[in-house]
């Protein structure tokens, strides 16, 4: 019930107070028990396609925090792998998949045959949900999520990590029409994926564009913008009344652009967003969430706090969720996480 639940009342446009919060990789390898679970299910994948070790890392950092939001615990880069394309984890490098380049790559994508693999993922979310209820989180909102089609469309092409991307830009430019068939695929797979978890319990969803700044203007909006109007407008018509979070990681001056093309619910800020200016550009209205430094949290101490208090004074009076402008980073110490949890509830906007 979106009355009970302080982030699902801010996508709805309340401004409350102190804001709620949640971090964006609030489960992973800084917390120990994280570690040990890892340890338990082998290899990364297995853990997200294990719907009960799954749930667990879900609520571990609800349990030692009581964040107001838990996120599925999965990746973006399911979709690939749901599409039959491969995908590997390696220690230490991140994920690796076939390089595709050609169009014989994305002639045998099927997006309908996304629901019958991702099947583990849509029960973890029923898990968290019956969890939530168990455990007495019934005040705790369930994101779901996913890549934005051109963020995972970089690592599909490039076939792994990387700074700029730069196969997938010159892909984008050289072979256009092969692009855009890759991103309309993607496009239609996010779609039926983010409606499969709403329907198992996500009350929410976020989607994530890490890379969208590495684009000029004109191939954020080609890329960008185009594919995630297209995702928030068939959600709106499927699922009606489900809040769509994007972030547009690094989309800069954009952003604007972004906010008013797309549709979006709420807007996720990196950390490079200056939240009294953005405001301005985006409209009062539409709530925003972000955008800490997450080095600042591993740092932690006055350093962390000046930082929170100056944004908790820039949420003040508008719809906002307190996040980082990234993920936690694996370094950070909990204890860290836990002071800045209780600060942000103090409301503090002054150290
Ligand atoms: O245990 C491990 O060693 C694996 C590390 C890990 C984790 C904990 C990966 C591999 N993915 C995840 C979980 C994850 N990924 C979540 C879970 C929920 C939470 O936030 O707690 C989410 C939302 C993601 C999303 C994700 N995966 C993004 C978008 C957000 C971002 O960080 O920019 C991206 C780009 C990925 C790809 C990915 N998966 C994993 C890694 C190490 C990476 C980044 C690879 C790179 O480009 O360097």
């Amino acid at each position: 019930m979106t009355a009970d639940k302080p982030l699902l009342q801010v996508l709805a446009g309340a401004s409350t107070w102190p804001p709620p919060i949640w971090l964006m990789r609030q489960a992973g390898r800084y917390l120990p028990e994280y570690r040990q679970l890892r340890a338990k299910a082998g290899d990364f994948l297995t853990l997200c396609l294990t719907p009960e070790l799954a749930a667990e890392a879900t609520m571990q950092p609800i349990r030692r925090y009581r964040m107001d939001a838990a996120i599925l615990f999965s990746d973006i880069l399911l979709v690939p792998w749901a599409l039959g394309r491969g995908l590997e984890y390696r220690e230490g490098e991140g994920p690796i998949l076939p390089p595709l380049r050609a169009v014989g790559d994305v002639a045998g994508l099927e997006p309908g045959q996304v629901l019958a693999r991702v099947g583990p993922v849509l029960q973890t979310v029923r898990l968290v949900r019956s969890a939530l209820s168990a455990e007495g989180f019934a005040d705790v909102s369930l994101i779901g999520f996913a890549g934005g089609p051109f963020t995972v469309a970089c690592y599909m092409v490039e076939g792994a990590g990387s700074r700029d991307f730069p196969a997938t830009r010159r892909l984008a430019f050289g072979d256009p029409a092969l692009f855009a068939r890759l991103l309309d695929v993607l496009t239609d797979a996010t779609v039926v994926y983010l409606e499969g978890q709403i329907a198992a319990g996500a009350e929410t969803v976020m989607l994530f564009d890490s890379w969208a700044g590495i684009l000029s203007p004109s191939q954020f909006r080609a890329h960008v913008v185009r594919t995630t109007r297209r995702i928030v407008a068939e959600l709106g018509r499927r699922c009606p009344g489900i809040p769509v979070i994007g972030f547009p990681r690094l989309a800069g001056v954009l952003l604007a652009a972004y906010a008013a093309e797309t549709g979006v619910h709420a807007i996720g800020l990196d950390t490079s967003s200056d939240l009294v200016s953005i405001r301005h550009a985006v409209g009062a209205g539409l709530p925003l969430q972000g955008n800490l430094d997450p080095v600042a949290v591993a740092v932690g101490g006055g350093a962390m706090m000046r930082e929170t208090a100056g944004l908790l004074h820039a949420m003040r009076g508008r719809p906002s969720i307190f996040n980082l402008g990234h993920g936690l980073v694996p370094e950070t110490p909990p204890e860290h996480v836990a002071a800045l949890v209780e600060f942000v509830r103090a409301g503090r906007t002054e150290t």
